[in-house]
């Protein structure tokens, strides 16, 4: 099978039932199929063929949305690139996806080419809405490349198909009941899985109205609730955590309409998935999931949801944890989590060495530590790597250590996560250096270089990095910032 099959239960079968809200417009699923009909004719006529890639900058909008249904329709591999990105990000996804083209909205960090998507509207008319005849074989093709914080500090593009995506887009519509009778206010960005292959995925699935925000901003998150009256909505801990913030009665108000609150992405600490039950009346679910993997483990929607847990393995899916010896772990001991099923990625574009060297017996090895119950529950304990999640957003430390090297004067660098109250973890720099080092300057480099999420908050000189016997630096010893 390839998605469209699955996205035309909605957009051919609702075809006259209003799926979109997007800035104060209505869509219906006939309309939202002929405008990536018209944007697939278009890239067509651009001289895009089935394989090649399309990069797309954006924030999300109804564009984003067309792009992509017009790649899945043409085979074309879609690669959504963080907005948040600066030049020397982008340039590494460039140089690797290697795309024929990248579509943004006004100037690229880098002033790397792109088509702009003003442009691509006024050409959008010329184009026919007729059905484009599919090109894709099998479900083994590639849909997507969808970079993610390298171990390596480079990152590497998660080759993602359409058996994969349509894997996990039935699973969580099962799991977590989602039809069409819902209404589901999606905020998280689209360049993402969280919001692509589970938010965009599960809309054109049961084919509920969804509306499509720009992004998540907690002073205005309250009156969208209010208005659009969500049935369904995503988050991550970090949206949680700011939803706390509301009034009590508004917080009432709000879970009156929720059926059901997804979290993912980063840990959600049991205190909040307490305090916002107090709040909203509803137990938010929390699951586990991964670019390379989708989805892996779920809560239940009926049943306990356990706070600090992620539940159980997904229909499909075989998760196991492993001791560092290869052997398999008794319950509640502490391993690596491995997982297999028909979610996980088909390889790192253009990283043989790197895809094998992911996999064991057929398991992705996750590189998050955890533990299951003897009923089954599974619960994550930290990253085998020093990955900082913050905000739901990914940084691998060695990507800001090994810039920081680069630059004069820095003679040691390591960037350590340090917790943060809403964010879960912000980045903290420790810098070894034999010069009267200028450390506003040093902050700045890194600002024109790296998306705001990754920039240490705070840049600490040290007389040395606290080393093993055999070198390695061991980053819980260093100072509190
Ligand atoms: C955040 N910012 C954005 C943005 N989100 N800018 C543009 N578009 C977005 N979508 C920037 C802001 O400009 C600001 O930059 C900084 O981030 C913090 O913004 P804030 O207003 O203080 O936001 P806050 O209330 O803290 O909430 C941030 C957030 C955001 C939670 C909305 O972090 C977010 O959208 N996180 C979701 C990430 C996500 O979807 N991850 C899924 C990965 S997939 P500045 O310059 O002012 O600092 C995955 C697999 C799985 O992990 O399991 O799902
Ligand atoms: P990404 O590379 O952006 O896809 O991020 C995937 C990582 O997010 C996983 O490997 C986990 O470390 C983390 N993650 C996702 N969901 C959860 C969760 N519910 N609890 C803790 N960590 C999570």
């Amino acid at each position: 099978m390839q998605l469209m099959n699955l996205f035309d239960l909605s957009l051919k079968g609702r075809k006259n039932k209003i799926g979109l809200v997007y800035n104060d417009k209505h869509y219906s699923f006939g309309e939202i199929d002929d405008r990536s009909s018209q944007m697939a004719a278009l890239l067509l006529a651009k001289g895009f063929l089935p394989g090649d890639r399309l990069a797309v900058y954006l924030e999300n909008c109804i564009e984003l949305i067309d792009l992509y249904l017009a790649a899945i329709k043409t085979g074309i591999i879609f690669v959504p690139i963080n907005i948040l990105y600066k030049e020397r990000e982008l340039s590494h996804i460039l140089t690797d996806a290697a795309p024929k083209a990248l579509v943004a909205n006004g100037s690229v960090p880098g002033g790397f080419d792109a088509w702009q998507l003003s442009t691509l509207n006024e050409e959008l008319n010329n184009y026919s809405t007729d059905q484009i005849t599919s090109v894709v074989n099998t479900g083994d093709t590639a849909a997507a490349i969808v970079y993610t914080s390298g171990t390596t500090g480079a990152s590497k593009g998660a080759i993602l198909t359409h058996n994969n995506f349509i894997s996990n887009g039935i699973n969580i519509v099962t799991c977590w009941q989602i039809t069409e009778q819902d209404s589901f206010l999606l905020a998280l960005p689209l360049f993402h899985v969280h919001a692509l292959a589970n938010g965009l995925h599960a809309w054109l699935i049961s084919g509920c109205c969804m509306k499509l925000l720009v992004r998540f901003e907690h002073q205005h998150s309250a009156q969208e609730f209010i208005s659009f009256k969500p049935t369904l909505f995503f988050g991550v801990p970090t949206v949680y955590i700011r939803l706390l913030d509301q009034h009590n009665s508004i917080a009432k108000e709000i879970g009156a309409n929720i059926r059901l609150f997804v979290c993912g992405s980063a840990p959600l600490p049991a205190h909040i998935m307490e305090a916002f039950a107090a709040k909203y009346g509803h137990v938010i679910l929390e699951r586990y999931g991964m670019t390379e993997t989708l989805m892996n483990i779920s809560n239940p929607y009926c049943g306990e949801r356990r706070a600090g847990t992620v539940g159980f393995p997904l229909p499909g899916i075989s998760a196991k944890i492993i001791l560092p010896d290869g052997s398999l772990a008794k319950v509640d001991e502490e391993g690596e989590v491995y997982v297999k099923g028909p979610n996980i990625f088909a390889g790192y574009w253009n990283r043989e060495q790197a895809t094998a060297d992911a996999f064991v017996d057929g398991y992705f090895k996750t590189g998050d530590m955890g533990v299951v119950s003897a009923d089954g529950y599974f619960t994550l304990k930290g990253r085998k790597s020093d990955l900082i999640i913050s905000g739901g957003f990914n940084i691998y430390p060695r990507e800001m250590e090994e810039f920081l090297l680069e630059q004069p004067g820095v003679k040691e660098a390591a960037v350590v996560g340090v917790p943060h109250e809403t964010r879960g973890e912000v980045p903290a720099a420790y810098i070894v250096s034999d010069t009267d080092l200028d450390l506003e300057e040093l902050e700045e480099l890194c600002k024109q270089s790296f998306a705001s999420f990754k920039l240490p908050r705070t840049f600490t000189i040290v007389p040395a990095l606290p080393r093993t016997a055999l070198g390695k630096v061991q980053k819980h010893l260093l100072p509190k910032p």
